[in-house]
């Protein structure tokens, strides 16, 4: 393919519900929105999971702008042709970043497939039409708010709960929700808010039948997590330590990891998420697909990937009215716990460009050479 155009666009969408997690809390989702047009007369959609700012992860949303447009979109259109799967290969001297990559690389994909008719599942190797769906529950004023917040979930039928948890919301509201809820796969997710010293702490949630605890400690800090694993009986789940298949494959072997949180994002795009995948399948760990918070054109493409085989827990794919009132595409609607994978072209989703107009912050088209 030739790229004629990308377009850059920065929206934002309010929450249903304010998010508190151990970083922050959020009430609207700012993100950058990617189109790209090529000159075949294929258009790929795709968003960048970057925050407003560098709380989850050191990139945020103005940051993957500049970098897309000072060094990542010059290198691409110096490509004769332009092929989704060279893409890693061709930004590669550029270090980091792997979010604004992933952004550039899935619109590209997408472009690609929808040239060639065949949809984001087939292409990374889904194995079924329907996908569990998680729900990630963030930290409440009061223990009675998150009852009542659980309660709606589970009444829509998510198959699995996962609480934020922070130092000071921890095992008290683990317990609650496992004394409601005797029988619900359930886990937690600090977001690194605790250290080494907080093993004992950690411990205690033992008795509670978690599915794993989520990345407890600092990115960096995999041996860390690897000692702590040797402690505690909950298996540990790396998020924000894994970055790519290298770091995914050195946690594995550290022992540092049991079962792996695989965003697309994090990792720099969806062909490096299918790496880990198999050599998840390959070591018979358990992997699922996280959230960021994204708007239909994100989830379409995390839907898709939930449903390869290797995903065998359900994933922080929620239904479009978890997060939006409204979503920039048809909605992904919850039916039995479980979302349908987009079977058309390419991420398979209708996009509502007059919708996406009203929530526009800033646009930018930068047009190839
Ligand atoms: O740590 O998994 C996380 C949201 C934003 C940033 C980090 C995380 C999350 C979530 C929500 O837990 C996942 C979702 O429902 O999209
Ligand atoms: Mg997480």
């Amino acid at each position: 393919m030739r790229i004629k155009e990308v377009e850059l666009r920065t929206i934002e969408l309010p929450l249903v519900r304010p998010f508190r997690t151990s970083f922050g809390t959020q009430l609207n989702r700012e993100l950058l929105l990617l189109k790209v047009t090529t000159r075949e007369g294929s258009e790929g959609w795709s968003e960048c999971v970057a925050m407003s700012e560098p709380l989850y992860s050191p990139e945020y949303t103005a940051a993957c702008q500049d970098v897309i447009e000072r060094f990542l979109l010059p290198k691409i259109f110096l490509q004769e042709d332009v092929i989704a799967e060279e893409i890693s290969t061709v930004l590669k001297p550029f270090l980091g970043h792997q979010m604004s990559k992933a952004a550039l690389e899935t619109a590209i994909l997408d472009a690609e497939l929808k040239l060639n008719g065949i949809s984001f599942g087939s292409y990374l190797g889904s194995s079924r039409d329907l996908i569990d769906c998680g729900v990630s529950v963030g930290i409440t004023s009061t223990i009675e708010d998150l009852v009542n917040e659980v309660s709606i979930y589970i009444s829509e039928g998510y198959r699995r709960i996962k609480l934020k948890i922070e130092p000071g919301w921890d095992i008290l509201p683990v317990r609650t929700i496992r004394e409601l809820w005797p029988d619900i796969p359930l886990q937690v997710d600090a977001n690194q808010a605790y250290t080494r010293h907080d093993t004992d702490l950690l411990k205690q949630l033992d008795p509670y039948d978690l599915l794993l605890i989520e990345q407890p400690l600092n990115e960096h800090d995999v041996l860390g997590h690897a000692m702590l694993a040797k402690e505690v009986a909950t298996p540990i789940c790396l998020d924000e330590s894994i970055t790519s298949l290298e770091s995914a494959r050195d946690a594995l072997a550290l022992k540092a990891t049991s079962i792996i949180n695989i965003k697309p994002g994090r990792v720099g795009g969806y062909l490096e998420s299918v790496k880990i995948h198999d050599l998840c399948v390959e070591n018979n760990i358990p992997v699922w697909c996280g959230g960021m918070l994204e708007t239909g054109v994100g989830r379409a493409a995390n839907v898709a990937l939930a449903s390869l085989p290797g995903f065998t827990l359900p994933g922080d794919t929620s239904a479009s009215s978890r997060y939006f009132h409204r979503d920039i595409t048809d909605p992904f609607v919850m039916v039995d716990g479980q979302l349908r994978v987009p079977m058309q072209p390419g991420i398979g989703v209708h996009i509502d460009l007059n919708f996406i107009e009203q929530i526009t912050k800033t646009r930018k088209v930068i047009t190839a050479p």
